[in-house]
């Protein structure tokens, strides 16, 4: 934080582009500007687009955020404008983590882990000792839950939890569907399944044997929802003999993880990251590995996984009285993403065409389809550097005709902005309000700005916004700036903000206030106004209070009149899926087909109700075996601010932290085995190959990969952003290379997500 905040590469002041052309490696001659210049200059740009009926061609982008922005920046500015492009950079994070827990237990969303408790941790696909979420809270109880039980790690990296666990199952890439399902299949042939929760058979004995298909009536369910059902589609056949061929662990350690998870259960949790499912055939292992915690009755339970608890948020007053006839028939537009067409169903919460798909955009701006973007302004975000298939983004960007960036660091995206604007660096000097969870307690935070204005940055999300809506006023369109100054009213003085600054605090306030002078009092912390919230700079919920989902995981609930249902369908906890039925069924219907053709369409094997269970599909791989022999692993750095932290020096003086890894470098890791066989030695550089692009790095031998898999951290590679992260920023030349220059665009195109694991990346490597 202390060096971003001190970076002496950020952006000082407003720039302006004096080069027209635009590309990866053209200097775009940025020169100082004012404040006024700048604003004046999107202000025209807008009101361009309103004058020739063409607003819907904005687009307003965020990548990283904080809460406050969701009504803001990203929620209001686009829509009272008269656009549907509001872009969140949310499916190229770790959504299709998401689709599992949604569609067994009707939660979109991450989940917590009562670590304190657990005697059987399965760290599924992330790293939590290094990146993840809650890693203070995991390093602290690691230890704990290693001596009262045991750890468990799939993963095909050697990672830091990996290395510490007493048990790594170096998988092959991608076949994290076969582990979950053989996994399930011991569970239930030694009868270990959590009979508290899932119910038994009606005579007491376990008919669940290899092979041998079940009497669906011979089964009383208790708390979940068509266990025979699955087993007679999928289970009865995914044996340990059969996964240890697939994924290439041995049949004995997954039988011996199988029981020691049946025997700690419930007490078991499951903590399934991006690495099996942000893939493009990855929805199904991510309904099959959080099965488990169905399975095993450790669902909402003590030692397992949770959810949260709530915090109370408040709500921006309502700007529809502030849309106007073209805002209104505009903001309905098909957005630039393509979402919702058949080949992106991107059933987020249960519905179709509900979640973005960011890293289509830029395919979509290539192709104009459905139509081009004129002007763009995006913040804390980073596509050319952050999202796979980068290259498109350097075309996208290229074509678009008018682009800010609000950012701290001249950036790869900054380098096709035609306007600059200083952004404030967000921990450190601009106020939000935080919510997380994790270790039972949700939590609503403040960030107070600690350190004051070094040059001319402001806060990105609000009073950049602010001062853009002054400016379009001027213009003509009062719309955004009536609606910011007329209903943002401070909650204890009613006043309305007159000044950016004030227009920060006050929103701010609003968000926060039912934590620091709520209706009824909370069961949690006890705050007494805004004041003492900045004081304290924290609101603690009560803890998690267990097992209250059970036999409610679904509920009707009404919204805008419509009977609807939250959660599952079956209210139960879902192996066969209704609510993935229902969900499907409705993308289907709109596009007057078959869910079986949906599924083609996306990508997916599955027919009939294998759709609704969680079953095996075999990965997509970019590249034949042959010409592409190595799977490749992309991860994080454990010192990744995602791709904002490589100008630090700490960074790169420390990069050696990282299982593997070494300082001021960027290697890739290969097995001895296949150096060897590839005439490669520590130190040579490689030239490692995709179908679609290829970077130059240097090798490194390791045995924490499997012979066939090559793995390298995601973070170096900067070709601009600063005097550090880059080699030579005067040649943008890169320091290492950016695995997505190497990786393929590809979509779980059931939640949208950016595909960047299990192992879809085929590579040839070359000593150059
Ligand atoms: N290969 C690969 N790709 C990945 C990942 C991976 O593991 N591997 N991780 C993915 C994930 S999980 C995510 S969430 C995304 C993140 O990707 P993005 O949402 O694009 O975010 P960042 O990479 O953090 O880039 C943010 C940019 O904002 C600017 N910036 C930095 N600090 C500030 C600030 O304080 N305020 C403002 N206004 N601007 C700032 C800088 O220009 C910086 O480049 O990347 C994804 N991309
Ligand atoms: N230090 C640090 N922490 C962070 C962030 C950061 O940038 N740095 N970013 C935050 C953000 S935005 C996010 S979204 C989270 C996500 O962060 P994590 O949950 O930690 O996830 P990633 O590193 O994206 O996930 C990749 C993991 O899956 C493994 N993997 C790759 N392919 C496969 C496979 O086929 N099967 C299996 N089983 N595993 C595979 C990789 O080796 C790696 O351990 O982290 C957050 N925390
Ligand atoms: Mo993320």
């Amino acid at each position: 934080m202390l060096q971003e905040l001190y970076d002496p590469d950020r952006i000082k002041v407003p720039m302006k582009r004096t080069n027209p052309q635009k590309g990866r490696g053209v200097d775009p001659k940025f020169v100082p500007i004012t404040w006024d210049e700048a604003l004046d200059t999107i202000a025209d740009k807008m009101m361009e687009l309103r004058k020739n009926n063409e607003s819907h061609k904005f687009m307003l982008a965020r990548g990283r955020y904080s809460p406050t922005t969701t009504d803001i920046a990203y929620g209001t500015m686009a829509k009272v404008f008269g656009s549907p492009n509001n872009m969140s950079h949310s499916s190229i994070c770790a959504e299709a983590e998401k689709f599992g827990p949604y569609y067994t237990e009707g939660y979109w969303g991450y989940r917590d882990y009562d670590l304190a408790r657990t005697k059987y941790l399965v760290i599924w696909g992330c790293d939590p000792l290094s990146s993840n979420r809650m890693v203070p809270n995991t390093i602290n109880k690691f230890g704990d839950i290693l001596d009262r039980g045991t750890i468990a790690v799939v993963d095909p990296r050697l990672s830091a939890a990996g290395a510490k666990a007493q048990e790594w199952l170096p998988i092959k890439p991608g076949e994290d569907g076969a582990l979950a399902t053989a996994i399930a299949h011991v569970i239930l042939t030694e009868g270990m399944w959590s009979k508290e929760f899932v119910g038994d058979f009606k005579d007491g004995k376990n008919l669940f044997k290899a092979g041998q298909t079940v009497d669906e009536a011979a089964f009383a369910e208790k708390h979940t929802n068509g266990l025979v059902k699955w087993w007679n589609l999928e289970l009865k056949d995914r044996t340990p003999e059969w996964a240890e061929k697939v994924t290439l662990i041995p049949k004995d350690q997954i039988i011996r993880v199988a029981k020691g998870m049946g025997k700690a259960a419930p007490n078991v949790a499951v903590w399934l990251g991006p690495g099996p499912v942000m893939s493009p055939r990855g929805a199904y292992p991510s309904f099959a590995i959080h099965a488990l915690n169905g399975l095993l009755g450790s669902v909402d339970n003590e030692g397992g996984t949770l959810r949260n608890s709530k915090v109370p948020k408040g709500k921006m007053p309502s700007f529809d009285a502030y849309m106007d006839a073209v805002a209104k028939e505009y903001s309905k537009k098909p957005k630039i993403d393509q979402r919702g067409r058949k080949e992106f169903p991107v059933i987020a919460s249960g519905k179709a065409g509900s979640g973005v798909i960011t890293n289509n955009i830029a395919n979509a701006v290539n192709a104009a389809d459905p139509y081009d973007i004129k002007v763009f302004i995006s913040y804390w975000s980073n596509f050319n550097f952050s999202c796979t298939g980068a290259d498109r983004w350097d075309k996208a960007m290229a074509k678009i005709p008018f682009f800010a960036h609000i950012t701290t660091n001249p950036a790869e995206m900054t380098q096709f902005a035609d306007i600059v604007l200083p952004a404030a660096h967000h921990a450190t000097q601009k106020m939000s309000i935080i919510d997380n969870k994790g270790n039972l307690h949700a939590h609503l935070s403040i960030q107070q700005p600690v350190v004051g204005r070094l040059w001319q940055e402001k806060a990105d999300e609000t009073e950049i916004m602010f001062l853009i809506a002054e400016r379009l006023k001027a213009k003509g369109f009062p719309n955004i700036y009536d609606y910011f100054t007329k209903e943002i009213k401070d909650p204890e003085t009613g006043k309305n903000p007159a000044t950016a600054e004030e227009f920060a605090e006050i929103v701010n306030k609003i968000y926060s206030m039912p934590a620091w002078k709520p209706k009824e009092p909370l069961k949690g912390d006890k705050l007494d106004g805004w004041d003492d919230f900045k004081k304290k700079g924290i609101y603690n919920s009560e803890p998690y209070e267990f097992r209250k989902l059970w036999g409610k995981f679904g509920k009707e609930v009404e919204k805008d009149g419509k009977k609807e249902i939250e959660g599952t369908v079956t209210k139960k906890f879902e192996f066969y899926s209704e609510t993935l039925k229902m969900a499907l069924q409705g993308h289907a219907d709109k596009h007057k087909t078959t869910i079986d053709d949906v599924l083609q369409a996306s990508g997916y094997l599955a027919k009939g109700d294998m759709a609704f269970v969680p079953h095996y599909e075999p990965p997509k791989r970019w590249g034949d075996e042959k010409e592409y022999p190595y799977t490749f692993i992309d991860y994080k750095s454990r010192l990744n601010r995602e791709g904002r932290s490589q100008n630090c020096t700490w960074y790169q003086e420390f990069k050696k932290v990282d299982v593997g890894d070494e300082s001021w470098d960027d290697v890739i890791k290969i097995n001895p085995v296949d150096a060897k066989k590839l005439g490669i030695k520590t130190g040579d550089m490689v030239k490692v190959t995709s179908q679609t692009g290829s970077i130059t790095v240097k090798a490194k031998l390791w045995e924490g990969v499997r012979p066939g898999t090559v793995a390298k951290c995601y973070g170096q590679g900067h070709w601009a952003y600063g005097r550090i992260a880059a080699k030579d920023y005067s040649k943008f030349l890169p320091r290492g290379g950016n695995n997505n220059d190497l990786m393929p665009d590809d979509y779980e195109r059931l939640t949208g997500s950016t595909a960047r694991n299990g192992g879809f990346t085929g590579v040839k490597i070359q000593k150059v």
